[in-house]
């Protein structure tokens, strides 16, 4: 089985296409595993049938804890593109989080502040490791930034949890970024 192209499809299903599966997620992202599992069976690219089974072993040896599966039912915990926002509670982050971004975007950044752009939320990284990884996708010497939660929670901007290295938030005006390296 090739779990990194499942793993993927999976993603783009529950983040970005849920209606080219024909699936219908609830308020907080959910759909039930058995549809999931109709869905991709439709198709013929795996050479068997997907099982819960594969679905676990998908999030066992995954690099990133992208999904959650809770009872009968399965969503991703960040990263929607979808127009319809998912519903997240906000919580209180780490005073400090980090994103890593490209030296192409930073001027821009740096201007409007940063934005969700094609996602749903703006996504954050617990730590400059997770930062530096998550910029290293766009530029090899990624640029850091680090914002201010605290100040950020005091103007009404609200942070979700997305997983143990990734939190959600709206927009970030800014005032509350700083950049680490350049
Ligand atoms: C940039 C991956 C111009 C932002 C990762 C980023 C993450 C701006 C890009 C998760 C901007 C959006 C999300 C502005 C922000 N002007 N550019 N005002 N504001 N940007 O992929 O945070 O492997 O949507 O800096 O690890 O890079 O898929 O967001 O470069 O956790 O599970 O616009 O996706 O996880 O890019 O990554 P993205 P991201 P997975």
């Amino acid at each position: 089985m090739n779990y990194l192209r499942l793993s993927k499809e999976v993603s783009y299903a529950l983040r970005h296409n849920p209606k080219q599966y024909n699936l219908t997620l609830d308020s907080l992202g959910y759909v039930q595993i058995e549809e999931l599992l109709f869905a991709l069976n439709k198709s013929t690219h795996y050479p068997k049938e997907i099982t819960l089974e594969d679905l676990n072993k998908v999030i066992e040896i995954s690099d990133k804890k992208r999904l959650e599966i809770t009872e009968d039912k399965i969503r991703a915990l960040y990263g929607h593109s979808f127009i319809t926002k998912i519903e997240k509670v906000s919580a209180l982050p780490p005073e400090i989080l980090y994103h890593g971004t490209s030296h192409s975007t930073i001027d821009k950044i740096l201007k409007e502040g940063l934005k969700p752009m094609n996602r749903q939320y703006v996504h954050l990284s617990v730590d400059q490791e997770t930062a530096i990884q998550v910029g290293k996708r766009r530029d090899e010497a990624p640029v850091i930034l680090s914002i201010d939660t605290k100040s950020a929670i005091q103007s009404g901007i609200k942070f979700y949890l997305g997983n143990d290295k990734v939190w959600l938030s709206d927009p970030i005006p800014i005032q509350y970024i700083r950049v680490l390296n350049s």
